[in-house]
C-alpha cells in the first residue's frame, strides 16, 4: 500500500502527471544544472506524491531562457536523491509559437474567458496544437505501464491527449483538470474544431473543473454538438459504452504555508514597511498575471471613480498595482499593457499632490514570500476579475491574514466568489458599486471585518490545496477501480 503525504491510499499505483510546464526551474551550476521547485504552488504540493509514488511526471522541456536541448529526455529527479521521473517533451520554436502562443493562448484562453474579440482561430495554430498533443500522448504510450499507472493531465493545452491515448490504449485511466473557465455552449461552438476538442477530452474518465456551473457548461456542449446524453444532476455523460465523471472541485491553496509565513515577525516587519515606503495611510492591493482577463484597467477606473466620488480619501488611500508579466509574446497582452500605462499615468496625473500618489504599479513577479508581505499590508485587497476559472490570489490573501484582519473586494466573475457566500461581489464593470464596495470595504467596523476574514479563512482551510488533490486522485481511483471491474 502507498500511502502518500495527502491522504490518498493510490494502492501501489504509479501517479503519471502530464502538463505543459516543468516541475522545477532549471538553471546552469558549476557542475552541471540546479533543478529548484517552485514554493507553495500545486508543483510543490504534487512532488511529495510523485516522490512518493515513484510517478512520472511528462512536461515540455521548455520555459525560462536555458537551452534544455541538451538535457536527457528522461531523467530522474530530485537530482540529488531520485525519488521520480521527468520525461520531457522538446518542442521546436515554431512548434511552441502556434501551439502555446498560438492555439492555446491566442484561441482556448480567449474564448474561455468569454473574449471573442481576442480570439483567433488560425489553422497552423490548430495544426501544431494538435501535432503538440500527439507528441505528448506519444511520450506517455512510451512510458506508462497501463496495469499500474493513473494518468493526471493538467490544464486547456492537453485538450487531445486523452483521446490520442485511448485510440491507442483504451485500458489507461485518465483524468484531466481544466483549470480555466468552460463557456456556454453558444459560445465554445465558436471554435471550428470543436467536435475534435470535446471528442478529445472525453478520452478522460474523469474532466475535473472548478465549478458546477463549468461542468455543466461541458455537458451541455457535449450534448449540443456530439449528441451524447448527459446526467446535469449526476454530472455524468454517456459515451457510448462509457461513463465520463464530471467533477467539480474549486482548487484551493496551501493555507498552512500561506498562513506560516503571514504570522512570521520578519513578514509583519516587512508589511509595516512597505505601507512606510509607499506613503500611505491605507493600502488597497491588487495582484495579477497581466492578462485582459483579470480586469486590471476597469480597476483602475474604479479607482479613479472612486477618488472622485469620496474625494477625502485622496492623501489617505493608495492602490498598489502587482502585475507580473505574462505572454508577452501575444500581441493583445502588448497592447493591454501600453493602454493599462497610459491610466496609470493619467489617473497620477490627475490627482497626485503633495508626495501622495494613488496608483503605485510594479510590473514584475515577486518571490512568494514577498508577496505575503504585501498580503499583510493590505488594508483591502482588490481582485476583480473579467473572468477567472478561480482565482488563487484571493485565497492566498485570507491564509496570509493570520492577523485575521483586512478587506476583500471580489469580482462576482472570479470562481472564488462562488465560495465566499459572505462577501458582496461586486461587477467589474459597474464602477459606481465598485467604488460603494471600496469605501464600504475601508469603512467596516473592526468587528465585521473580523468576522468576514475568519469566515474565509475557516473555508479556505477546509479547502485547501491538499484536499483539492485528494479529492482529484481520489476520483481517478475510482475511475480506475470501474474501469477495472
Ligand atoms: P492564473 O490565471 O495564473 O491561474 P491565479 O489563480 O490568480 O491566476 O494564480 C496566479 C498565481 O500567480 C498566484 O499563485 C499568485 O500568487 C501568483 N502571482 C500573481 N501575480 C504575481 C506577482 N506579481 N508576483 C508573484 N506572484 C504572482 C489559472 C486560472 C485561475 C486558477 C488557477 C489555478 O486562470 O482561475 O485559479 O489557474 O487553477
Amino acid at each position: 500500500m502507498t500511502q502518500t503525504p495527502v491522504d490518498i491510499d493510490l494502492k501501489d499505483k504509479r501517479l503519471v502527471i502530464c502538463s505543459n510546464r516543468e516541475p522545477y526551474k532549471v538553471t546552469p551550476a558549476d557542475s552541471g544544472y540546479e533543478y529548484e521547485a517552485t514554493v507553495g504552488g500545486l508543483v510543490s504540493a504534487l512532488i511529495p506524491i510523485m516522490r512518493a509514488t515513484g510517478g512520472l511526471w511528462v512536461s515540455w522541456a521548455g520555459g525560462g531562457d536555458l537551452d534544455k536541448s541538451e538535457l536527457p529526455s528522461t531523467q530522474s529527479l530530485p537530482a540529488e536523491e531520485p525519488k521520480f521521473t521527468q520525461r520531457r517533451v522538446f518542442l521546436s520554436e515554431e512548434e511552441v509559437n502556434n501551439y502555446y502562443y498560438g492555439f492555446a493562448n491566442q484561441a482556448l484562453w480567449p474564448l474561455c474567458h468569454y473574449f471573442l474579440e481576442h480570439a483567433r482561430f488560425l489553422q497552423e495554430h490548430w495544426d501544431a496544437y494538435r501535432n503538440v498533443n500527439a507528441k505528448f500522448a506519444r511520450a506517455i504510450l512510451e512510458e506508462v505501464n497501463i496495469d499500474n499507472d493513473l494518468l493526471w493531465l493538467q490544464d486547456y493545452h492537453m485538450a487531445l491527449v486523452a483521446g490520442m491515448i485511448k485510440d491507442e490504449n483504451p485500458d489507461i485511466t485518465t483524468s484531466i483538470f481544466w483549470h480555466i473557465p468552460f463557456p456556454h455552449s453558444d459560445f465554445f461552438r465558436f471554435i471550428p474544431w470543436r467536435v475534435e476538442i470535446l471528442e478529445g477530452l472525453l478520452g478522460n474518465d474523469v474532466i475535473g473543473f472548478h465549478l458546477p456551473q463549468y461542468c455543466r457548461n461541458f455537458g451541455r456542449a457535449v450534448n449540443d454538438i456530439l449528441g451524447y446524453d448527459w446526467d446535469r444532476e449526476n454530472l455524468e455523460i454517456y459515451v457510448e459504452d462509457r461513463v465520463v465523471k464530471l467533477l467539480p472541485r474549486g482548487i484551493g491553496v496551501n493555507f498552512e504555508y500561506f498562513n506560516g509565513i503571514g504570522s512570521d515577525e520578519e513578514t509583519i516587519e516587512q508589511a509595516r514597511r512597505i505601507k512606510q515606503d509607499l506613503n500611505c495611510n491605507r493600502l488597497i492591493l491588487g495582484v495579477d498575471r497581466l492578462d485582459y482577463s483579470k480586469g486590471i484597467k476597469q480597476r483602475l477606473l474604479a479607482l479613479e471613480r472612486f477618488l472622485e466620488e469620496y474625494p477625502d480619501y485622496k492623501g489617505e488611500v493608495s492602490l498598489l498595482q502587482i502585475a507580473v508579466p505574462s505572454r508577452t509574446h501575444v500581441p493583445e497582452y502588448q497592447a493591454m499593457k501600453e493602454e493599462i500605462d497610459y491610466h496609470v499615468g493619467r489617473i497620477n496625473g490627475k490627482f497626485s499632490s503633495n508626495g501622495w500618489i494613488p496608483i503605485h504599479y510594479f510590473y514584475y513577479g515577486l518571490p512568494q514570500e514577498e508577496l505575503i508581505a504585501y498580503y499583510r499590508a493590505a488594508d483591502v485587497a482588490l481582485i476583480t476579475p473579467i473572468r477567472d476559472g478561480m482565482n488563487l490570489v484571493a485565497k492566498e490573501f485570507a491564509a496570509a491574514r493570520a492577523d485575521e484582519d483586512g478587506a476583500l473586494v471580489l469580482g462576482e466573475m472570479a470562481g472564488a466568489a462562488s465560495e465566499f457566500p459572505d462577501l458582496v461581489a461586486v461587477n467589474p464593470f459597474d464602477l459606481y458599486s465598485c467604488a460603494r464596495a471600496l469605501r464600504a470595504a475601508l469603512e467596516m467596523s473592526d468587528e465585521q471585518r473580523y468576522r468576514t476574514m475568519n469566515a474565509m479563512r475557516e473555508q479556505v482551510q477546509k479547502k485547501d490545496l491538499k484536499w483539492w488533490i485528494e479529492e482529484n486522485l481520489h476520483e481517478l481511483r475510482e475511475a480506475e477501480q470501474v474501469s477495472v471491474s
